[in-house]
């Protein structure tokens, strides 16, 4: 896919605040620090677009992003930064999760890993947290540069082991680095495809958002969205976990 054009469209606080629900979004979730912005500029071809940060915590808002026009880029705040006060914190994770369970127009979402990491607690949970929801995902090992190309395989390898010890289906894996552009164009193709299968449902069954919507609001387990690239994970049982 070639994006000819990648503009910044709206900050939201919730879901709530969240504009119009007429384009196929991919969202990019992950610890504060992980690297969502950078991948973000690195997918829209845009250095710049979203503000990259060396402190952790930066984005506490969610950040959307029109590319062609016709679909969207969205930057979640990250999780785990530690200078934000508790309270502030557990807030900022509620309107996550409600954007991510209730976003009729959310087709996939990328939760970024850090690859030169042996895998952390938090990632598991979340990780466990979006299968339990089933939102549908696909994981992405990031800052590949960062480390040795068996370090990085072995981390891989040790998250995927220990996600496979509930998960029904491993979910797709990715790699990337915004140091040595890596990673893009597997990417690209990912949302490509998921747009499509996203325009196929609409057009079969236009009700079909509104419907998910309010079904996942009730029951988390029953969202239907996301055919195609991305699939859920669930485990079949409701998920009592915060994260
Ligand atoms: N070595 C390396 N550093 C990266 C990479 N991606 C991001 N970073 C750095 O990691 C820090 C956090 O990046 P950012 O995109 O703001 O992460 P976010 O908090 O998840 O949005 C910044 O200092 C980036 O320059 C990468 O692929 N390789
Ligand atoms: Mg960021």
């Amino acid at each position: 896919m070639n994006i000819s054009s990648a503009t910044f469209f709206r900050s939201a606080p919730d879901l709530d605040s969240c504009p119009d629900e007429s384009l196929p979004e991919f969202a990019f979730i992950g610890r504060s620090n992980v690297g969502k912005s950078s991948l973000l500029n690195i997918i829209s071809g845009k250095q710049g677009l979203a503000r990259v940060s060396a402190t952790p915590g930066f984005t506490k808002l969610i950040n959307m992003f029109t590319m062609n026009k016709t679909w969207r880029l969205v930057d979640l705040p990250g999780y785990g930064w530690a200078h934000v006060a508790r309270q502030d914190k557990a807030k900022f994770n509620q309107a996550v999760a409600h954007y991510l369970r209730n976003r009729p127009n959310l087709c996939l979402v990328f939760a970024l890993i850090d690859s030169s990491l042996p895998p952390q607690k938090m990632d598991l949970e979340f990780v466990e947290w979006l299968a339990d929801s089933s939102i549908p995902f696909v994981l992405v090992f990031t800052k590949t540069d960062k480390a040795n190309r068996s370090t990085v395989q072995a981390n891989i390898a040790a998250f995927s082991q220990r996600i496979s010890e509930w998960c029904e289906k491993l979910p797709e894996i990715f790699t990337c680095s915004a140091v040595a552009k890596h990673g893009r164009k597997e990417l690209l193709a990912v949302i490509d495809v998921a747009i499509a299968a996203y325009h196929a449902e609409t057009e079969a069954n236009p009700d079909q958002a509104q419907q998910t919507a309010k079904r996942s609001s009730q029951d988390p387990k029953a969202s239907g969205r996301g055919a195609g690239a991305g699939s859920s994970h669930g485990k079949g049982t409701k998920s009592t976990r915060a994260w």
